[in-house]
């Protein structure tokens, strides 16, 4: 199987001009925007043109098929709001150059997957999340962008290109070329991460109410101020959790909504998003506990009132060690020496994947550990050795 890095790296670098954002190599291409929808289309040609057969199911999720069982490859090719021009592109890109390679070298049989909406424009690993039939798709319809277009709406945008489910039970497994999207590869100056388990997550967007009233004649003792609220809990959260977390434990207040948003109005209102990700499930539980209490208190103390919205969560996932072992070959083959086994800190679509099939990833570096920024970046050649691995490990597989 002869793969070319040049065809490659012509098609990563023209993924890229669906959405540039004209802000360095940055992109902006949310699930269903006209970007999206324009590149799902490219691919989709591009995947035909392999010879694949091309497949798109009603949540948009965009395949191109190899015949009879096969290995799936790929990523997603939906952005962040401001998103890098890797995250998910390069495990799509690469996967359609593994494929294309195989079926031009008579075997072995390789798949592509572009799954929609892993960065959540409605939920998270949205895609994915309904593909593995964790998320009816009932269910995932009524989700609502932050700008108010439910999913519903949103995925009208590809009728005309549904032709139907994908079937997973064609699939022998699943591999998922992705950026490390953190600092552990770039700092040791090594080129190739083994993924060993990928994060558990939960989220709950928190509501604080208090009273909306005038900034300059409502004396401080009068306030039901909201965001003084958000504030003592984000202090008070900090200090509890440390008791319970390691260095590798994050959280984060992501998505924030202050009403009326107006400097002379004190806020009546505040919604956010609380969420937070780690290695280990009773940890996740536990912190769960604290977010709440700990939100309850402070609604109490500042005479507000706190409301909770659905949680979503995703528990962490081990990589299958057979697929893991072809890429620990390939790695070593490509990158002898300069290769790690590490965990993701990022979430990735393998996690729902692995319901239905063994799953399995490698990272390439990000430089300077940035990504959901316009500035994630990684070095052409790490790009290519990620490739390299990718088809190595298909080749070991077959
Ligand atoms: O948030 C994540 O980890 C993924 O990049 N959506
Ligand atoms: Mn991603
Ligand atoms: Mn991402």
């Amino acid at each position: 199987m002869k793969i070319d890095p040049e065809r490659f790296l012509s098609d990563l670098h023209h993924l890229r001009t669906f959405g540039a954002a004209g802000v360095g190599k940055g992109v902006v291409r949310p699930a269903f925007s006209q970007a999206d929808v324009a590149a799902r289309r490219w691919l989709a040609g591009r995947m035909g043109e392999a010879g694949l057969r091309v497949e798109l199911d009603a949540m948009g999720n965009l395949f191109g098929l190899a015949e009879g069982p096969s290995l799936l490859m790929g990523s997603h090719s939906d952005s962040q709001p401001e998103g890098g021009w890797l995250d998910g592109a390069l495990g799509v890109i690469a996967a359609l150059e593994v494929a294309r390679a195989a079926k031009e070298a008579g075997g072995p049989a390789i798949s592509v997957v572009s799954f929609q909406d892993e960065e959540g424009r409605f939920g998270g690993l949205t895609g994915s999340s309904v593909w593995s039939g964790h998320t009816p798709l009932a269910k995932a319809d009524g989700a609502a962008a932050y700008d108010g277009v439910s999913l519903r709406e949103a995925r009208a945008a590809v009728a005309d290109m549904v032709t139907g489910e994908v079937d997973p039970s064609q699939f022998t497994g699943f591999i998922e070329l992705h950026i490390e999207q953190g600092l552990t590869l770039d700092a040791a100056g090594e080129r190739i991460g083994v993924v060993t388990e990928i994060v558990g997550t939960r989220e709950i967007p928190v509501t604080f109410v208090g009273q909306q009233n005038h900034a300059g004649t409502t004396q401080m003792h009068l306030r039901r101020d909201a965001f003084q609220g958000l504030s003592a809990f984000n202090g008070l959260l900090n200090d509890r959790l440390r008791n319970v977390v390691t260095p590798t434990t994050v959280w984060t207040i992501g998505h924030l909504e202050v009403h009326p948003n107006a400097s002379s109005i004190v806020p009546g209102r505040v919604s956010f998003s609380m969420q937070w990700r780690d290695g280990d499930a009773d940890r996740l539980r536990r912190m769960e506990q604290i977010v709440r209490e700990t939100a309850a208190e402070v609604a109490a103390e500042w005479g507000l009132e706190v409301s909770f919205g659905p949680m979503w969560e995703l528990e962490p996932v081990a990589m299958d060690v057979r697929l893991r072992g072809a890429l620990e070959e390939a790695a070593e083959e490509v990158a002898p020496g300069r290769w790690r086994k590490m965990p993701s800190g990022a979430l990735h679509d393998a996690t729902n994947v692995a319901r239905l099939m063994p799953v399995a990833m490698l990272f390439v570096p990000s430089i300077g550990g940035i990504s959901h920024d316009f500035a994630e970046d990684t070095e052409e050649a790490d790009l290519v050795a990620g490739l390299e691995v990718l088809a190595g490990a298909a080749l070991r597989l077959n």
